[in-house]
């Protein structure tokens, strides 16, 4: 296991290189461009401005969350030949620059959604938060104006501002995509990038569906065993793996994290993992709270378990953390609860591999 943190570079972070070097056991910083419009190639003179930053504080880049899909992929229309050429360049670029794994998601316009950004847990601590009934009396354009307005001044990763802007152009767009028209212009993109990949040692990792449901009838299929076995099969190839989030699969209660940990870690597909905990409120709704098993409605103990079983020697993060100590941070992503994150999961790693090699 390689531990690892996100960081959203100098200008989209309240943390530093200079914190994250400082958190026990993290010698991966998890980066991404954020000044490269969706769909264009990222380019290679501002990859190696980002990992020498990176290196100068004595930490690794190998990692990059995400490389964003343009849409007119996800919809297959006629100019995704173009996008997938620039995919295709940045996988390159990144694998120069000696970049291992990419993580993406293939969500329809939104990326993750909640309906809370700063939930108070009662004890000072304020946690995102998703409520289906909310939601569904919300309309899209309500989701984005609320998340605009309540994101304490950050630009949110997947949010893409013009996107949003266009909402009603895109929904119409997606009015004839159905589940199964969406699994294949996955699989079209699959097989346009995935020899690419091949070629120069990068293993994509595609982000599960957060919430891992329907939202305002678009389609979603990163959301089960089920899905992620066709998807990981539609094109048979270690570099076609998953970043398995456990917050984002365990908001569904029908997900059995450590069975699917071991089931697609057994087929070696998880070269990334994000590792977090939910509290279950009503029905399909929860709040994002501490890692700690006893605070959530998830067993980390067991989660971590299954990874180490399959001898898991992929990178790992602690995803979403609560905003606490007073904290000004983009919303899940301050220092404090996440660096708390980072020591509970190597508490737990350290306890399984020593009990496990005594004689
Ligand atoms: C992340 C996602 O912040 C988060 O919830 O897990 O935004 C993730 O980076 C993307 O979905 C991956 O493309
Ligand atoms: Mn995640």
């Amino acid at each position: 296991m390689i531990m690892s943190f996100r960081w959203f570079g100098e200008k989209g972070d309240s943390v530093t290189l200079n914190q994250i070097r400082q958190i026990p056991g993290v010698k991966n910083v998890v980066g991404a461009l954020y000044d490269v419009p969706v769909g264009d190639p990222w380019p290679m003179d501002k990859i190696l401005r980002l990992k020498r930053q990176v290196n100068d504080n004595g930490l690794a880049l190998e990692v990059i969350e995400s490389v964003n899909i343009h849409e007119d992929i996800k919809l297959g229309a006629p100019t995704r030949d173009m996008y997938i050429e620039n995919y295709r360049e940045s996988i390159r670029n990144l694998a120069k620059a000696g970049v291992k794994v990419i993580c993406y998601n293939f969500m329809p316009v939104f990326d993750w959604v909640r309906t809370e950004l700063f939930r108070p847990l009662g004890d000072g601590s304020t946690a995102m938060a998703y409520n289906h009934e909310l939601l569904r009396n919300m309309s899209p354009n309500d989701l984005v104006a609320y998340v605009e307005n309540n994101s304490n001044g950050f630009e949110l990763p997947g949010w893409e501002k013009d996107r949003l802007s266009e909402l009603k152009t895109v929904f119409e767009q997606y009015s004839d995509i159905d589940d199964e028209k969406l699994f294949e212009n996955y699989k079209y993109f699959l097989e346009g990038i995935i020899p690419v990949c091949e070629e120069v040692g990068v293993r994509m990792a595609v982000h599960p569906d957060d919430p891992p449901r329907s939202l305002f009838g678009l389609p979603r299929i990163v959301i089960n065993k089920k899905n992620l076995d066709r998807i990981v099969r539609m094109v048979d190839s270690p570099c076609n793996g998953i970043t398995f989030c456990t917050g984002s699969l365990g908001a569904n209660r029908e997900n059995d994290l450590p069975e699917m940990i071991r089931y697609f870690g057994g087929m070696g597909k998880i070269p990334f993992a994000h590792v977090r905990n939910i509290k279950f409120l009503d029905g399909e709704s929860y709040h994002e709270s501490s890692h700690l098993s006893s605070d959530g409605s998830l067993d980390l103990y067991e989660i971590m378990k299954a990874f180490y079983d399959i001898h898991f020697d992929g990178y790992l993060r602690p995803d979403h953390g609560r905003t606490i100590w007073g904290e000004k941070a983009r919303p899940g992503y301050g220092l404090y609860d996440r660096a708390l994150g980072v020591t509970y999961l190597n508490g737990l790693w350290e306890a399984l591999s020593k009990s496990n090699s005594a004689v």
